[in-house]
């Protein structure tokens, strides 16, 4: 006898995903939503704002919060403004998918986590990332933590080993509920902002120390235009933005090599990401308002 089919209802919400820093939060986030949708690199610290990545299916639409990762020192302005904003990305949300590196010791940074968590209610997720290194130092520590989770997966987000399981143990405890973003929006980034986040993580990749923590992209123009031969394509002018002549030296480097770099492998990143040709036009400017 059939039984009639029933399409079951609609499932939309939040789940942050926290963690201590480069546990690998930015890449399973992009890496889940399909699309570079938040910056990587592998210096720590370098996601600062709350970025929505939205997970779409038939089923379901899954939005991930990617939060800063949790850091050891408590004395900066900055660290403390990082966990303020991990803290407020919690309000609201659906579920918590725990991020933890199975190659590293468990340490200070995995225990605040813990502790920020303890509180709060919604249902949590734990994962296992970075499965395709063979260095799993606390992977059984972590497996005999489970049975306070409601889950957990072991996953690649470089490989995409477990995506799918994580995918959908996440989808099966979401509440049912309407979209909360159209159905093609992959982020709640503004193009204008993704750019300049693309221009940032190569500031990131290519200077050393300080130096990224000192500058402020600056969008002067995005625009459509035209070449000669009829092709449309984006025009981009930005500005590096720097407190004095000393980053400003560093950041154009000799010969303007280093702002060179950055300006191509930023317009790389960006044709990439937008899918369209890009013209981009760079500049290192000094401004006294940014913290040396
Ligand atoms: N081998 C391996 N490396 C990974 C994996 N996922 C992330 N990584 C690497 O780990 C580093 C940190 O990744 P991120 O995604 O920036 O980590 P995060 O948790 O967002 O870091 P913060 O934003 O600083 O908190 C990068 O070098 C990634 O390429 C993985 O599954 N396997
Ligand atoms: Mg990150």
């Amino acid at each position: 006898m059939d039984v009639p089919q029933q399409t079951p209802p609609f499932r939309a919400g939040l789940a942050v995903l926290v963690g201590r820093t480069n546990v690998g939060k930015s890449t399973l986030t992009n890496a889940l939503v399909g699309k570079k949708i938040t910056i990587v690199t592998p210096k720590p610290q370098t996601t600062r704002h709350v970025v929505h990545g939205i997970v779409q299916d038939p089923a379901f639409q899954l939005v991930l919060v990617d939060t800063p990762g949790f850091f050891k020192t408590r004395t900066s302005r900055l660290v403390s403004e990082l966990h303020r904003k991990a803290r407020e990305a919690l309000e609201g949300i659906d579920l918590i998918v725990h991020v933890v590196d199975p190659s590293r010791e468990i340490g200070e940074e995995d225990q605040m986590v813990e502790d920020v968590l303890r509180p709060i209610r919604q249902s949590r997720i734990l994962c296992l990332n970075k499965s395709d290194l063979s260095r799993k130092i606390s992977r059984d520590a972590w497996r005999a933590r489970a049975q306070s989770y409601a889950g957990m997966v072991e996953v690649s987000a470089r490989s995409g080993a477990g995506l799918p399981e994580l995918r959908q143990l996440l989808a099966g405890l979401l509440p049912e509920h309407p979209p909360l973003y159209p159905p093609e929006e992959v982020s709640n980034m503004h193009r204008d902002f993704q750019i300049a986040e693309l221009i940032r993580e190569q500031v990131y990749k290519l200077t050393e120390q300080e130096v990224p923590y000192r500058t402020v992209i600056e969008l002067d123009a995005v625009e459509e235009a035209v070449t000669n031969e009829g092709k449309t394509f984006l025009h981009i002018k930005a500005a590096v933005l720097t407190p004095n002549d000393r980053y400003q030296r560093m950041l154009i480097g000799v010969g303007a090599q280093m702002i060179r770099a950055i300006g191509t492998g930023a317009r790389r990143e960006l044709e990439r990401t937008l899918g369209r040709k890009v013209f981009l036009d760079l500049d290192v400017l000094i401004d006294k308002h940014i913290k040396g």
